[in-house]
C-alpha cells in the first residue's frame, strides 16, 4: 500500500512517529516544530504543519512560532540539553536569510553535541524560475545555495532534490541525531518546489520506529589498560563533563568517587554532576575554575576525563595539568574525544564506563591525604564564594552579589541559564549547584543571544517533565547581560505568547564587562567595549552614557518588569517573580569594575607581538610568561 502525500507532509508524518529508547524507557523523539514562514516553506512545511494540526490525530508535532530563526534553534538546543539529548525539536525556515539565520544556531548545537533537526527551505530544484527571490547566484558553480553554509556546522547534511531521496535522508538524520557520539545539528535542505511535490510513499515509512540509544560498554583490553593506569596513580583528579549528565551517570560517578576517594572537578557542561557540597566535589576546573580544582589539577598525577571534550577553558589553555609525569585516562562515548591529550582511551558510555572501572579497581583508593586535601581546599573556596555573595559595594551591586542573591533565593531544582559575557565565568566558579539539571550555561559556543531563547527551551522541557511526573517543578532563571539582551531579546515575546514563565535577570553594566576586562589584560585599554556616544572631543566612543532603557524595552515586549537598585530590592523582586505566573524581567544595574574572585588561572589570548603602545608591550610580556607554561601532552600513554 502507498500513501500519496507531499514531501513536507511525508516528512512530518515520519518525524511524528520516531521514538527513542534508553534504559527501557521509550518516548517520542520529536515534540515540536518551530517555524518562521516565507515563500521557501509556507506552502510546503507550513502547509503540512497546518494540515497535521487540523487532522485531530494524536502525536502531531506542536507548531511553535519564533521571532528569529537563530533564536528558534537556541530554544531547540536548550530543550534537547534539558532532556539529556533524548528528545529534540525540528526547526523550519524559509530560504535565504531565514535559512542562514540558523547557521549560527547549527554551529552552537553541533559544538555542544546537542541534537536539533533543521529544515531550511532551498532554491528551486527545477530551476525553471531562477533566480528566485533571495537566491545566491554564482558564475562558477551551478548547484550551490546559501544552505551549503550548513555543511561544516552540521553533524549531518543532505539536500533532498527528489521525493525518492527523502526516506533515506530521514533515516540517516535519525541515526545521527540519536547517536550520543555523533549528535549535533542535522540539516535537511528542502527545495521549495520539492516540499510541495506529491509522491506515492510506501506505508511502512510512517509506521512507528524505535531508535535505541546505545550505552556502549568498554572493550576489555581498554578497560584493563585504564584500570592499570588508575591503580598506579596516587593523586588522581576526575573531570566531569557534559557526558556525565547526558548519560545520567551521576550516581555511578558518586559511587566511584566515594569508593576510591578520587576528587571530582567539573567543566561548564558537567557542572551539577555532583552537588556542590559533596565532600569530594572541588567545583569548576580550568580558566574559570576554583582555586581548589586548579590546585589539584596542577598536582594530579592522573586526570580522568569523563564525558569532556577538553576545551581550552577546561585545560586553562594547556597550563592546568602541571605535574611532570601527568597521565590521562579519557572515558567518552566518542573516540574523537578519548584520543585527546595522548590519553589512555576508554570508549564507552559514561555510566557504563564508571561502573566498569568501579568493579575493576577493586580495593584501590587514592591517597587518603589527597582526598582529605580536596575536601579542605573545596571548603576554603566555598568560604570565598560566601564572601563574594555577601560582597557589599555602593552605589551599585557587584555581579557576584547578584549571582549570590539568585542562588540563595532560588530552589534547588530551579535552573540557571546563561551563555556569554562575564557571567558564565563567574557562575562556573560561584554557582552552588544542587541538582543535576540546575545549571545550564551554554559555553561550547558561548553565543550572545542564547540566554532568553535557550531558557525558553529549557522551560518547555521542564514543564513537560513536571506534567509527565518525570521531574520536579522548576523555575528557570535566565541571567543575561545588556550586550546579549540587545543582540537577541526577541523570544521574550514568544515566552509571553506561549504563557511560558521565565525569570530573566538583566544585568545592565552599559557594555561588555567581560571583553572590557579581557581587553585591559591584553593591553587593549577597554577600546570599543562600552556603550557610549561618540565624543565630539576625542572622536571615539567615549562620550556620555547612552539613554538606553532596557527595562522599558522589556516591558514593551509584554514582560512584567521590576527595576531594582540594591540588594533588598533584588530580593523583593525575586520573590515577586517566583510568585508570579508570568515572565518577569528584573533589571539590575551593576558595577562592571567589581570583578568576581580570581582563581589565578590562565587563558590563551595572543597579544600583539609589536606595538607602539606601552600597555600592549607590557601585556605581551605577561602573555609570554603564560605561554611558557603551556604543555603539549604528547607523551605516549
Ligand atoms: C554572538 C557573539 N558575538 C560576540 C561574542 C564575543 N563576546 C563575548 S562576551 C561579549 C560581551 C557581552 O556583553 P554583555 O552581554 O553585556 O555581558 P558582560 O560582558 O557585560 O557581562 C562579547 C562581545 C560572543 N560571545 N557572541
Ligand atoms: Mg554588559
Amino acid at each position: 500500500m502507498s500513501v500519496r502525500l507531499t514531501v513536507a507532509q511525508a516528512a512530518l508524518r515520519f518525524l511524528e512517529v520516531q521514538q527513542v529508547e534508553r534504559d527501557g524507557e521509550r518516548h517520542p523523539f520529536f515534540t515540536a516544530c518551530w517555524g518562521i514562514f516565507g515563500h521557501g516553506n509556507v506552502a510546503g512545511v507550513g502547509q503540512a504543519l497546518l494540515e497535521r494540526a487540523r487532522s485531530g490525530e494524536p502525536g502531531v508535532l506542536k507548531y511553535r512560532q519564533g521571532r528569529n530563526e537563530q533564536a528558534m534553534v537556541h530554544a531547540a538546543v536548550g530543550y534537547a540539553r534539558h532532556r539529556d539529548r533524548l528528545a529534540a525539536h525540528v526547526v523550519t525556515s524559509s530560504i535565504g536569510p531565514g535559512a542562514t539565520n540558523m547557521v549560527t544556531g547549527a554551529a552552537l548545537a553541533t559544538i555542544n553535541r546537542l541534537p536539533v533537526l533543521l529544515l531550511p527551505g532551498d532554491t528551486f530544484a527545477t530551476r525553471t524560475a531562477e533566480p528566485v527571490l533571495q537566491q545566491l547566484e554564482s558564475d562558477s558553480q551551478g548547484d550551490i545555495s546559501v544552505n551549503d553554509a550548513f555543511r561544516p556546522v552540521s553533524a549531518y547534511f543532505d539536500r533532498v532534490h527528489r521525493p525518492e531521496q527523502l526516506p533515506a535522508a530521514l533515516l540517516q538524520a535519525l541515526r545521527v541525531l540519536t547517536d550520543p557520539a555523533r549528535t549535533g545539528a542535522v540539516t535537511l535542505a528542502l527545495p521549495q518546489d520539492v516540499q510541495a511535490e506529491a509522491h506515492d510513499w510506501p506505508e511502512e515509512l510512517f509506521a512507528p520506529r524505535v531508535w535505541p540509544v546505545p550505552r556502549p560498554v568498554p572493550e576489555p583490553s581498554a578497560l584493563k589498560r585504564a584500570t592499570d593506569v588508575l591503580k598506579s596513580a596516587r593523586k588522581p583528579l576526575l573531570i566531569a563533563g557534559g557526558g556525565v549528565i547526558y548519560s545520567r551517570a551521576e550516581a555511578a560517578l558518586r559511587a566511584f568517587a566515594e569508593a576510591t576517594g578520587v576528587p571530582v572537578a567539573e567543566t561548564q557542561a558537567g557542572k551539577g554532576a555532583l552537588p556542590y557540597d559533596h565532600p569530594l566535589s572541588v567545583g569548576a576546573v580550568g580558566a574559570t575554575g576554583t582555586t581548589a580544582a586548579n590546585q589539584l589539577a596542577a598536582e594530579a598525577d592522573l586526570i580522568i576525563g569523563v564525558g569532556t571534550r577538553y576545551s581550552d577553558f577546561t585545560t586553562a589553555s594547556r597550563t592546568a595539568f602541571a605535574f611532570p609525569g601527568v597521565r590521562f585516562v579519557n572515558l567518552n562515548v566518542s573516540g574523537f574525544d578519548t584520543a585527546k591529550l595522548s590519553a589512555v582511551s576508554l570508549v564507552a558510555d559514561a555510566r557504563e564506563g564508571l561502573l566498569a572501572l568501579s568493579a575493576t579497581v577493586g580495593e584501590w583508593t587514592a591517597d587518603a591525604a589527597w582526598s582529605g586535601r580536596a575536601t579542605e581546599l573545596a571548603g576554603e573556596w566555598d568560604a570565598v564564594v560566601g564572601r563574594a555573595y555577601a560582597h557589599e559595594s555602593a552605589p551599585l551591586l557587584s555581579q557576584s552579589a547578584v549571582i549570590g542573591a539568585v542562588n540563595e533565593l532560588s530552589a534547588p531544582h530551579d535552573v540557571m541559564v546563561c551563555a556569554a559575557g562575564s557571567m558564565p565565568g563567574d557562575l562556573h566558579k560561584l554557582w552552588r549547584t544542587r541538582d543535576r539539571k540546575g545549571y545550564h550555561v551554554e559555553y561550547g559556543y558561548s553565543c550572545m543571544g542564547y540566554e532568553i531563547a535557550g531558557g525558553l527551551g529549557v522551560k518547555l522541557a521542564a514543564l513537560e517533565e513536571a506534567a509527565d511526573g518525570r521531574g520536579p517543578e522548576r523555575d528557570v532563571y535566565v541571567l543575561v547581560g545588556d550586550g546579549s539582551y540587545l543582540m537577541m531579546s526577541s523570544e521574550l515575546v514568544t515566552a509571553v505568547a506561549e504563557g511560558v514563565k521565565l525569570i530573566v535577570v538583566l544585568v545592565q553594566n552599559h557594555g561588555f564587562a567581560s571583553i572590557g576586562a579581557l581587553s585591559e589584560s591584553v593591553g587593549g585599554q577597554r577600546f570599543g567595549t562600552s556603550y557610549r556616544y561618540r565624543s565630539g572631543l576625542s572622536g571615539e566612543l567615549d562620550g556620555e552614557r547612552l539613554p538606553v532603557d532596557l527595562a522599558a524595552n522589556a516591558a514593551s515586549l509584554g514582560a512584567d518588569v521590576i527595576a531594582v537598585a540594591d540588594r533588598a530590592g533584588l530580593h523583593e523582586a525575586l520573590r515577586a517573580a517566583q510568585k508570579s505566573t508570568r515572565t518577569t524581567v528584573i533589571h539590575v544595574e551593576t558595577d562592571p569594575l567589581q570583578p568576581g574572585p580570581d582563581s589565578g588561572s590562565w587563558w590563551d589570548v595572543p597579544v600583539a607581538e609589536v606595538s607602539a603602545l606601552e600597555s600592549t608591550r607590557s601585556a605581551r610580556e605577561v602573555y609570554e610568561r603564560g605561554r611558557a607554561r603551556q604543555r603539549t601532552h604528547l607523551e605516549a600513554p
